[in-house]
């Protein structure tokens, strides 16, 4: 064997230990936890350590888990974060320093961090890696030879088969032989280094790739052996390797989740999901680490993703309201090819700029995280549908939804356990009165929903500060693939007419697409809407300038149809 010295260039890499709450031990669903996860795919360490700050923090993400920030290969796909070159902290997405950064000031805003961790393998390439370091495929200088690599050296074929799983190469790429004593070692002083970095959790990608036993071992030379660990086990019939046999290191992905909800919210019905979690065979809830779509499945078909509008955004709201597992809420960017990585090397200058979507900081998906965190610990009551798209349920005494997924509007006094008074709903951020009977009544535009929670009393505290003005563009646009709409008008706020300064809308709750911007009050401002496809050809919209005029205090709401 090699002389190894990477434990000793990674004790001497690590920084002075900081002083950061200690990190508690996450269950899954721990009562009264904060148990949601913001996955910022791509996003470089300095705009995650910003959203910490701005939006993950404010709204009540517990976690936020972050690319993998180890030398890789380079390259501009997202995928070769995926072929780890050695252990050593630096990325496209930002150095040591940058990291320790990230962490520290998530750990300021109240969000414990994940770093997503590749130790099943190593690059199948050869050249220089992200942070310098020489290497070709079975041999990466101070930190792997040949002799540290598993003895099958051929592709996975046969997942039905237990030992080809876990000790031949998943696409070939250098399968870790993690039985070994100093591989072990050496992937546990990698880790040890991110918890010397303050970093709380780990999403364990490959998992199913590694034997359990392996991982055990591994797990228990930690500094913290109790840390958070998320395990990435596609469970899938007919395969030798099943997540319920890495309950003893620590979390599991139920994939099922994901595709399931896909088939519900485009082809079944909303009120299937009134036993949604072990009862579907899934995996144990304290167990259970799920979401709507991860950045396999938004790319391979499997998951609803953004592209898919409503279907998404109340996929996100059931998930965040329903008491199974620790959502992950993956906050991405626009593809169309790929394996395109993401936007400016990961820097991310404003949400819904460039192509970043921010998910995570949509207000239909924002406002469920402290309605989830407010609910923990609490059962479903109060459960209602109309056998077909239209549920409502409640959480205990704490919390209430209600999710109008049919194409027309749904009028309705709801039965709650919520005490009377007044409450936000969280969707609209608009007021509702319950009464002294629980009760409430409400009507719900079609694709749309309404979520009430203890902890949301009053509107003015969760709505925007009325010292802010601006306007709310609202405006319903059907789009083709790969299209979005921005709006443009004739104060430098709005772009000056210049197409290329336009601002693009969400379209969480498509087909209408939403924008509020801060403008001074009082500015009377002219403006219209464009299209712009994949290639950014630019199509205006027909008529003439819209006209509106910001009042003196709060914002004007424009509701507006797209003109063909
Ligand atoms: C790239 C190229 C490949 C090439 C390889 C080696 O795309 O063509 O063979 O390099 O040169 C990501 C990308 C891969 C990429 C890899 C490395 O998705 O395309 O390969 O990075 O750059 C199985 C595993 C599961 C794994 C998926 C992708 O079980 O762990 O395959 N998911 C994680 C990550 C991925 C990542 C890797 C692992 C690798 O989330 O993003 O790959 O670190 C059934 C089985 C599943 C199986 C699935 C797909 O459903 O049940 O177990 O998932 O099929 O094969
Ligand atoms: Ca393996």
């Amino acid at each position: 064997m090699a002389i190894k010295t990477v434990a000793a260039a990674l004790a001497a890499l690590a920084g002075a230990a900081v002083a950061v709450t200690a990190p508690t031990p996450a269950q899954a669903s721990a009562p009264g936890g904060k148990d949601v996860t913001a996955v910022m795919f791509e996003w470089n360490f300095a705009s995650v350590a910003k959203a910490c700050t701005d939006e993950l923090g404010p709204d009540g993400y517990g976690y936020v888990q972050v690319s993998p920030p180890n030398e890789h290969i380079q390259g501009t796909s997202w995928w070769t974060a995926y072929q780890p070159v050695s252990y050593r902290i630096g990325t496209k997405l930002g150095d040591r320093s940058a990291f320790k950064s990230m962490v520290d000031t998530c750990h300021a805003a109240g969000v414990k961090v994940v770093a997503d961790t590749v130790i099943n393998h190593m690059a199948n390439a050869s050249g220089t890696g992200t942070a310098g370091s020489s290497f070709s495929k079975y041999d990466y200088p101070g930190t792997y030879s040949a002799g540290d690599m598993d003895d099958c050296t051929s592709s996975i074929s046969n997942y039905a088969d237990r030992w080809n799983v876990q000790h031949c190469e998943m696409g070939g790429l250098p399968d870790l032989d993690t039985g070994e004593e100093y591989v072990r070692k050496t992937i546990a002083g990698y880790l040890n280094d991110l918890l010397s970095l303050g970093v709380d959790g780990f999403r364990v990608d490959a998992a199913k790739h590694i034997p359990e036993d392996d991982l055990a071992n591994i797990k228990s030379r930690l500094t913290d052996p109790g840390v958070y660990w998320k395990q990435e086990t596609i469970g899938a019939s007919g395969e030798a390797v099943q997540p319920p046999e890495f309950y003893n290191t620590g979390d599991v992905q139920e994939f099922h989740y994901a595709y399931d909800l896909k088939r519900v919210f485009t082809s079944e019905k909303l009120a299937e999901l009134r036993n949604f979690g072990e009862a579907w065979g899934y995996v144990r809830s304290d167990k259970a680490s799920v979401f709507v779509d991860n950045h396999d499945t938004e790319r391979n078909g499997g998951s609803l993703t953004y592209k898919n509008g409503a279907d998404y955004t109340l996929a996100h709201v059931f998930m965040l309201a329903w008491p199974y597992g620790s959502p992950d809420v993956h906050s991405g960017y626009e593809f169309s090819d790929k394996d395109a990585g993401g936007p400016n090397n990961g820097q991310v200058n404003a949400c819904y700029s460039d192509g970043w979507k921010c998910q995570h900081a949509w207000r239909e998906i924002a406002g469920m995280v402290k309605f989830r965190n407010t609910a923990a610990g609490t059962a479903v009551t109060n459960w209602w549908d109309n056998g077909g798209n239209q549920i409502a349920f409640g959480r205990g005494d704490k919390a209430y939804v209600v999710i109008n997924h049919e194409g027309a509007t749904l009028t309705r006094t709801f039965q709650t356990s919520l005490p009377a008074g007044d409450y936000c709903d969280v969707q609209s951020g608009k007021g509702v009165k319950v009464d002294s009977n629980g009760r409430f009544t409400a009507t719900l535009g079609a694709d749309s929903a309404l979520a009430l929670h203890v902890g949301a009393k009053s509107c003015d505290t969760s709505s925007p500060d009325p010292a802010t003005t601006g306007a709310s563009f609202n405006v319903n646009a059907n789009t083709q693939w790969g299209e979005n709409i921005y709006v443009v008008g004739g104060t430098s706020a709005l772009g000056g007419w210049n197409t290329s300064k336009a601002l693009e809308l969400d379209p969480a709750g498509y087909p209408v697409w939403k924008l509020d911007v801060s403008l001074p009050a009082g500015t009377s401002f002219e403006y219209k809407y464009i299209r712009k496809d994949a290639r950014s050809n630019v199509t205006w919209e027909g008529g003439s300038n819209r006209t509106a005029t910001v009042p003196s205090s709060g914002a004007v709401t424009l509701n507006d149809t797209w003109r063909g």
